[in-house]
């Protein structure tokens, strides 16, 4: 099976790199934008469009894998993993800095196996950057090697976070609790991109020490999750404890040290998990 999940590894690069120049030339076009979930969560044919490629394009070589995407489950798609050969797809991670022009934007793409991720790309489409891992063998920027950040003060580090898609109020209040808990440690800054996958990149590139979030879906983090594994990081639930990819929540951080001590500043709430049954109506 190695050689197989390297094929589709390979495939998943190129096709990565096929999308984000759809979604670079998208850039000067017209935007047709339309909600999901809230006023806030964006959606552009793009999003559409650069899915069903990669989906398209997958099936063509590996016909019976079945497929995690964005834009397939907001058309009803179940969410459901499964031990199956599986695509974790999200076409355009940072929709709403697509829409802006805001120069943070990745294709990302997950494999998985027995419902653990056995590779993850990542192509940051805009500064072209290629972010790779696969399980055991390393994680790497356009073919460099990777390598979290060695900080393990908090008090030294940056954490990158989201503000999301929620505008819940209390949703709102926990956000801004933790945000203020984090800064008052204090830490040296708190930054966002604007992607989840992106933020879980620049930790595995030792550029800031964690990235926490909660009300991410399993598409925004399931590549990414081995980049940052692979490049030395820990990945964490945002009360400790393992992580739980449909759980919506996650703490990505180059140290245990580091994820332990961040967690104890992060006001928890649990959404509604990816694989949740539907709502009846
Ligand atoms: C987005 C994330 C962003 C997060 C949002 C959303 P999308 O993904 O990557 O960091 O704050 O909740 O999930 O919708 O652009 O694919």
């Amino acid at each position: 099976m190695v050689d197989a999940w390297q094929s589709a590894m390979d495939h998943a690069v190129a096709v990565a790199r096929k999308a984000g120049q759809v979604v670079r030339e998208a850039l000067s076009e017209d935007m047709k934008v339309t909600t999901k979930s809230c006023s806030v969560d964006l959606v552009t044919l793009t999003d559409q469009k650069v899915e069903q490629l990669i989906i398209q394009s997958v099936k063509e070589k590996f016909s019976n894998h079945r497929f995690i995407g964005e834009e397939s489950v907001a058309s009803g798609e179940p969410c459901v993993l499964t031990e199956a050969p599986t695509w974790i797809i999200d076409p355009i991670d940072g929709t709403t800095n697509f829409v802006h022009a805001f120069p943070f934007v990745a294709v990302s793409i997950g494999f998985s196996v027995n419902k653990q991720v056995e590779f993850g790309v990542v192509y940051s489409c805009l500064d072209d950057k290629m972010f790779t891992a696969r399980k055991g063998k390393g994680a790497f920027c356009n073919g460099e090697p990777l390598q979290v950040s060695d900080q393990t003060d908090i008090k030294q580090a940056i954490i990158a976070t989201e503000f999301g898609s929620s505008r819940a109020p209390e949703t709102v209040d926990k956000i801004f609790c933790s945000l203020r808990n984090i800064l008052s440690i204090p830490v040296h800054g708190v930054r966002g991109a604007g992607t989840a996958a992106i933020n879980m990149c620049l930790v595995a590139s030792g550029c800031v020490e964690a990235y926490y979030e909660i009300g991410i879906h399993v598409w925004d983090v399931a590549a990414a999750s081995v980049i940052v594994s692979e490049a030395g990081g820990v990945l964490m639930d945002v009360e400790g404890g393992e992580v739980d990819l449909m759980s919506r929540r996650i703490v990505a951080a180059n140290s245990k040290t580091v994820a332990e001590r961040l967690v104890r500043e992060i006001a928890s709430f649990q959404p509604i998990r990816d694989d949740a049954p539907p709502l009846k109506e």
